[in-house]
This record gives C-alpha cells, sequence and structure tokens, in this order.
C-alpha cells in the first residue's frame, strides 16, 4: 500500500538544510525514498501507508525544526 505525497517545507535555506530534512525522512520506518528539492522548497516521499501516514511524516519534519505543509 504505497503512496507518495509532496510537502511544502519553510524555512530552508541552504543545502545543508535540504539534507537535514531529506535524512530525517529516510530513517522513518515506512519511508521507502525520500528527496528534497531546495529549489522549490519541497519534498517527495515514498512511503507505506500502512505503517505511517502523511500527517506523521510532516511531524518528522517539524522535528528538526522546519515548518511542513502537505501538498498532494
Ligand atoms: Mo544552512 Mo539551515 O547553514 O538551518 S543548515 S541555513
Amino acid at each position: 500500500s504505497i503512496l507518495v505525497c509532496r510537502l511544502h517545507i519553510k524555512g530552508m535555506t541552504c543545502t545543508s538544510c535540504a539534507s537535514t530534512v531529506e535524512s530525517a525522512l529516510q530513517v522513518v520506518p515506512g519511508v521507502q525514498r525520500a528527496s528534497v528539492a531546495l529549489a522549490i522548497e519541497e519534498a517527495e516521499i515514498r512511503y507505506d501507508r500502512r505503517v505511517i501516514s502523511a500527517t506523521q511524516l510532516i511531524h518528522a519534519v517539524e522535528e528538526t525544526g522546519f515548518e511542513a505543509i502537505l501538498v498532494t
């Protein structure tokens, strides 16, 4: 039961910010793939919805200190 979601992430200003968010997402149980595009301030995450929800993915981003909003 694999889904893809995109999150808009506020406050990332450098590549290190983007790496922090990307790495945090990649180690979340249920996440199969996560990539962060700094230029468009977005994360695209492929995840198993039997393990984790989009809301929990948002919380995982916010633990790194950035605000996240569900795009799709
Ligand atoms: Mo870059 Mo982000 O120096 O919080 S790591 S600004």
